[in-house]
């Protein structure tokens, strides 16, 4: 740190040696310089006016996205002080925008939160773009700054007056830095603004996309009820057990804990965690506390109706959780972050608080709403017994022992080689395109799983009746993974598991349901990129001796307008099974020539919403959602 009144010459050479240490190792601050790092800047910038509206000041934050490829963020709250800095001798906002972690140490007094992921401070944002501008309204007048690859190139200046308050920061992510790519991607903003407009209730947070005419105008995300409309979204595609989700909050110790649930009549379990806004994806003590809580409650409320004998079957966790959807979002001032991804918190004192603030309040909730009580009790005791059937049904699918693997499915076409690396298992819709498959694969890497007809819906079905299912048993044993809590990605056989399914309706069922399956009941694998799809042509183009395999409609029109009309003929493909073993390995199998789709969840909010508005029981929001079903495919990203 500079020492009290030292000279700005000394303090800002220091100034830049901290934000060189920022561009030399990106990777450091925001984790990565892929499109995660490059979108972790605007969340940067964003919580800070999250605070701001946190500390009772701002009630309005608005993100656009620029032509120039810059976003700005605007918020309404006292705008970063302008005055000079008594440690520092230059005024506050220059500071905050250009020391490593200065926003966190001046003007204290306020609720500051350090995240975890990001939460490294705004400089960070600075010195990783190629411009940023930061405009303060404040005390009477607008004030304006400049930065290039985070160093001043104008002093902070008053340019003009203002009755508002509030900070506007605009950046251009630098292409030196973000060399993959530097374009922002509309949904993915928009879907995380959104959802911390549910964690902060009654904020408005506001978004537009200048770089396209459908999207420049404002979106608006505000929700007065915060993480009970967050559950009720999540809910939306189901049918609930209780119209009203449960909401429970308290304090103890400086740790705020929220959290609301509802039961639907699914079999899903759908619990999503935050500590200070930031997803914990993997969980930690504040899920754990929530969980155990939910556990004896339930357990406790069984055992009072006189359908949990002491000595008899008994509930687990799993069996309570059955259909439950929640949120948990804790608030606390210094978070420890662990696991591989650091998303699961660390801090111990926050299992017992959670636990309490949630035994406390479904113990309420459960007298309050005798006949729903009885409903959940009656619903887990149902997965209780569905679960001793499926433990019968899974041995079946299980290693027999640690050196034995359960028999490889009849129906599959291995390949030769053991290295599960480079080893492809293609999954193919129908017996005659399996046939294809079989004969035109290379078969040292590439090995063939035909399936016949649909396979089950998870969605609508219990753990049972998935592992009676044929199909699936197939896909599972194949794959050597297992299934649900026993899955091990280590087991996994083949490194890249291609769907393969016909250009149609049919085909695009198919492929949903087998997703469906994956997102489900193999997670990790979708996590890991083992999941892809394949892409086969849909039309062959003859001129004389031109023949041209085209993917899309718009490519055989450009195709059709290039070669002109004449003696051009146009097959167009149905299915796999009309491609001959040849033609199926040089347009969709051959690793050198064809396109896979590799499968990412990026986001497991929308993810959820797709698959239950999919594979649910509800109709109606179904049919709305086919005619977007483009939106799907945009998560998934194109790859050689
Ligand atoms: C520290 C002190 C004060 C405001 C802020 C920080 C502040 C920072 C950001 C970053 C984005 N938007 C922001 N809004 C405010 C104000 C202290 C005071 O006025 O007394």
């Amino acid at each position: 740190m500079t020492k009290p009144g030292s000279k700005y010459d000394e303090s800002a050479i220091q100034v830049l040696e901290g934000l060189e240490a920022v561009r030399r190792r990106p990777g450091m601050y925001i984790g990565s310089t892929g499109p995660r790092g490059l979108h972790h800047l605007i969340y940067e910038v964003v919580d800070n006016s999250v605070d701001e509206a946190l500390a009772g000041y701002c009630s309005r934050i608005e993100v656009t996205l620029h032509k120039d490829g810059s976003v700005s963020v605007k918020d309404n709250g006292r705008g970063i002080p302008v005055g000079i800095h008594p440690q520092v001798g230059r005024p506050a906002v220059e500071v905050a925008l250009t020391m490593l972690h200065a926003g966190a140490k001046f003007g204290g007094q306020g609720y500051k939160m350090s995240g975890g992921l990001h939460g490294v401070g705004v400089s960070v944002v600075n010195a990783l773009s190629s411009f940023l501008e930061v405009t303060v309204e404040r005390q009477g007048g607008v004030f304006r700054q400049r930065f290039e690859k985070g160093k001043p190139v104008t002093d902070l200046t008053r340019i003009g007056d203002s009755s508002a308050t509030g900070t506007t920061v605009r950046f251009k992510p630098d292409p030196e830095i973000f060399r993959e790519t530097t374009t922002f991607n509309y949904d993915t903003v928009a879907q995380k603004l959104k959802e911390l407009a549910y964690l902060n209730k009654g904020l408005e947070i506001v978004i537009s996309d200048e770089r396209t005419a459908e999207r420049a105008a404002p979106v608006s995300f505000k929700f007065e009820g915060g993480i009970v409309e967050f559950v009720k979204h999540l809910n939306k595609n189901t049918d609930v057990l209780h119209e009203k989700p449960a909401y429970f909050h308290g304090i103890r110790d400086g740790v705020e804990v929220e959290v609301a649930l509802q039961y639907n009549d699914g079999y899903v379990e759908n619990i999503l965690s935050f500590v200070n806004t930031i997803r914990t994806q993997e969980g930690g003590t504040h899920e754990a506390g929530f969980r155990s809580a939910v556990t004896r409650v339930i357990t406790d409320q069984a055992k009072k109706m006189g359908l949990l004998k002491d000595n008899g079957a008994s509930l687990t966790g799993e069996d309570i959780r059955e259909g439950l959807t929640a949120i948990i979002h804790v608030k606390l001032r210094e978070p420890q972050f662990e696991g591989q991804t650091k998303t699961k918190l660390g801090n111990t004192e926050v299992m017992g608080i959670t636990n309490q603030v949630v035994g406390d309040g479904l113990a309420d909730f459960l007298e309050c709403n005798p006949a729903l009580a009885r409903k959940i009790v009656e619903k887990a005791m149902l997965a209780a017994r569905s679960r001793e059937a499926a433990r019968q049904a899974r041995e079946l699918t299980r290693r027999k022992s640690a050196l034995e693997t359960a028999p490889l499915p009849g129906k599959l076409t291995d390949c030769i080689s053991r290295d599960p690396a480079e080893c492809e298992l293609f999954i193919v819709e129908g017996d005659s395109a399996g046939g294809s498959a079989k004969q035109g694969r290379d078969r040292y890497f590439q090995a063939i799983l035909p399936l016949r007809g649909k396979i089950l819906n998870v969605e609508k079905a219990r753990m049972d009746k998935i592992l009676n299912h044929e199909e699936i048993r197939a896909i599972i044993t194949a794959l050597g993974t297992g299934i649900g809590d026993d899955f091990d990605l280590s087991k996994a056989r083949y490194h890249k598991c291609i769907i393969m399914t016909d250009a149609d309706v049919d085909g695009a069922h198919i492929r949903t349901l087998l997703l469906t399956f994956f997102y489900r009941y193999m997670k990790p694998l979708i996590e890991a990129g083992y999941v892809y799809i394949a892409q086969p042509p849909l039309f062959l183009v003859k001129a004389g001796k031109v023949e041209k395999y085209l993917y899309s409609d718009s490519e055989l029109d450009k195709c059709l307008q290039q070669l002109g009309t004449d003696g051009a003929t146009v097959q167009r493909y149905k299915g796999l099974g009309e491609m001959n073993p040849e033609q199926l390995w040089e347009t969709t199998m051959d690793p050198e020539k064809r396109t896979l789709l590799q499968v990412s969840v990026e986001d497991a909010v929308a993810a959820n919403d797709i698959f239950t508005l999919l594979m649910g029981d509800k109709v109606e929001p179904r049919r709305e959602f086919i005619t977007r079903y483009a939106d799907m495919v945009r998560n998934l990203d194109t790859i050689g």
